[in-house]
């Protein structure tokens, strides 16, 4: 498995850094949430050969290019603790969107009036309980289905949708298809 890969697979990595000529016996250096008390087991390091990592932060970067959202809406707000659709673009895994009790709930954000070609879609789900709900909710550019979040979900992790055909575009969509609420912590469309 490669590095990133090892970092994709863990809920609670957030980057690695790669040691090309190796450090502390590994190449591979995951950082792993709750910096301080992982920080000895996940070998991460500081100094003079930081000029030499080459890091990767997940999530945040990709091979296609980062796609800027803007204006999110959602269909509603819990009645007990409104959640903003902004707390999906916030960059903050504690604050997350949160729809109306409904089979249908949807979270919606456009390309800042511009069109692009949206070929993946990272969702992290929201850290705090009820990770199931978000199984199999669509993602749309566009109103055209670019795919679905994994059937099995758990709290804190990200999805990756992978549009079967990159979508020409300037809105995305994610509903719900669970009998629940939707919600989520951050988005990210990444495209050209
Ligand atoms: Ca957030």
């Amino acid at each position: 498995m490669s590095c990133q890969a090892e970092c994709d697979a863990q809920a609670n990595c957030s980057g690695v850094e790669w040691y090309e000529s190796g450090w502390n016996k590994s190449k591979c250096h995951l950082m792993l949430t709750g910096w301080g008390s992982n920080r000895a087991t996940a070998g991460q390091v500081q100094g003079r050969r930081w000029k030499d990592a080459v890091c990767y932060v997940k999530n945040d970067c990709d091979q296609s290019s980062r796609i800027e959202m803007t204006d999110p809406e959602q269909s509603s707000n819990t009645p007990y603790n409104v959640r903003e659709a902004g707390n999906a673009l916030d960059g903050q895994a504690k604050s997350i969107i949160h729809t109306e009790n409904n089979s249908s709930g949807w979270w919606t954000a456009g390309f800042n009036g511009a069109d692009y070609v949206v070929e993946s879609v990272k969702i992290q789900n929201r850290p705090d309980g009820f990770g199931n709900r978000l199984g199999n909710a669509t993602v749309e550019v566009d109103g055209q289905p670019c795919g679905t979040v994994a059937a099995t979900t758990v709290d804190g992790a990200w999805y990756t949708v992978t549009c079967t055909n990159p979508i020409l575009g300037r809105n995305i969509k994610v509903t719900s298809v669970a009998n629940t609420p939707l919600h989520f912590a951050e988005i990210r469309a990444f495209g050209k």
